[in-house]
């Protein structure tokens, strides 16, 4: 936004969101997760909307004044249902976070067992990590990728649910590269009597466009955020099956937050407008290709991929045969204006704050328009820096070509 006023109010905010405005225009933006939200989603969460508090739900808040709004809640939950063939929408979590814990208030009691991906093969520290409430209140059974394939061993999912009988099952991932097959989850489920639950933060713009399948029917509750491929604002929602909307909707509030950031919800109402239009399966579909001729090139190179490639919007790069770390390579190409994450890959040698491997994503690219010629030139352009982590001239030097490339795909032109 402007921010004409913050620039009269408070000078020091107003040239650090300038800095980070020029940050994302110069740079390569290539982390998964991140996106460039439209600039009415920003309006809508800039809005007049941020200064309410309406504890509660649609028709039923505990404070006046709600008219206005109920009708922006009631559209984002319609729009949500719609997209994702949804009984019941729950838009107020805040972050995923939150809405992971409603989810395991809503259908858990404390020490319940909940299996999900093991986090260093691409699972979420709210998915059972002992640092994290999740794995503090719930017992954790994590289950691992194939040793061999790095992909979903279903076989042994099944056979550790058998085991140990958890009460919900979770797949969602933060680094997981390919498909996901959420009837076989659902069966596995059903078969040994949990609940299976959806995070589908990483992919839930690829459903929305048509390009990923969609959870529903076999999930019993989905949840995600809204900022990720969705291109949303930074928030996040539940989805349920009929049967579970009061468990849902009472863990969300009072079980957990107070009022909803009625701003977030409009903007969230708006992403999800934007979603339903055809230009977003089309955007969706570009993601798709972009991640798979990013992996192309990058595998021309001699970039191992984790998994043998991508079939969503990431991919994961193991770098043992570089003999580079993911921080090694996350700050050298830091350097060269290419921002990406360190990670670790399954079956990890290295710490979480060293890693062997780095993640890669295409959706913000694809929002500025990027397609595939510069997917190939930009694998090209990682392994100049990945081989020479070292040398401050390839690193200047590929950092001309990013300024020179990004320019051709203005960001925010509307801002200034
Ligand atoms: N931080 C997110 C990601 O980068 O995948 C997950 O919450």
């Amino acid at each position: 936004m402007p921010m004409d006023n913050v620039q009269k109010t408070d000078p020091d905010i107003y040239h650090l969101a300038r800095m980070e405005l020029q940050r994302q225009r110069e740079g390569l933006e290539l982390i998964p997760s991140e996106n460039f939200a439209s600039l009415a989603v920003m309006e809508a969460q800039g809005s007049v909307l941020t200064n309410k508090y309406s504890e509660g739900y649609p028709g039923k808040r505990y404070y006046g004044g709600n008219q206005f709004v109920d009708g922006c809640e009631n559209l984002a939950i319609d729009r949500a249902k719609q997209i994702f063939h949804a009984d019941h929408a729950n838009v107020q979590p805040h972050a995923g976070s939150q809405a992971n814990m409603a989810a395991y208030f809503a259908l858990l009691q404390p020490g319940d067992k909940i299996m999900g991906l093991n986090l260093s093969h691409g699972g979420h520290l709210t998915h059972g990590s002992p640092v994290n409430f999740s794995g503090k209140v719930y017992k954790i059974i994590p289950y691992n990728v194939h040793p061999t394939t790095h992909r979903l061993d279903f076989d042994a999912i099944e056979r550790l649910a058998k085991e140990e009988k958890p009460q919900l099952i979770v797949a969602g991932y933060t680094a997981y590269p390919r498909q996901v097959d959420f009837k076989r989850f659902s069966e596995i489920a059903e078969a040994t009597d949990a609940h299976f639950m959806v995070d589908m933060a990483h992919i839930a713009g690829l459903i929305a466009g048509g390009v990923h399948p969609q959870p529903f029917p076999h999930a019993d509750v989905i949840t995600t955020t809204t900022h990720k491929t969705l291109r949303g604002p930074r928030g996040a929602m539940i989805l349920c099956k009929q049967e579970f909307q009061q468990m849902i909707d009472k863990a969300v509030f009072p079980g957990l937050q107070g009022g909803p950031f009625d701003h977030a919800i409009a903007a969230k109402a708006v992403c999800l407008k934007e979603a339903m239009q055809p230009e977003f399966s089309e955007y969706a579909k570009s993601i798709v290709e972009n991640a798979a001729a990013l992996a192309e090139s990058l595998m021309e190179e001699g970039f191992v991929l984790v998994s043998g490639g991508t079939d969503t919007h990431l991919l994961l790069a193991d770098l043992t045969n570089m003999k580079i770390t993911g921080k090694e390579a996350q700050i050298a190409l830091d350097e060269a204006n290419i921002t990406v994450n360190k990670n670790t890959i399954p079956y990890d040698t290295q710490s979480p704050f060293v890693t062997s491997g780095i993640r890669l994503g295409t959706p913000a690219l694809t929002t500025r328009g990027m397609g595939k010629s510069e997917m190939k030139e930009i694998g090209r352009m990682i392994k100049r820096v990945c081989s020479a982590l070292n040398d401050a001239s390839v690193k200047a030097k590929v950092r001309e070509e990013v300024l020179e490339l990004t320019k051709k795909f203005p960001l925010y032109p509307e801002l200034g």
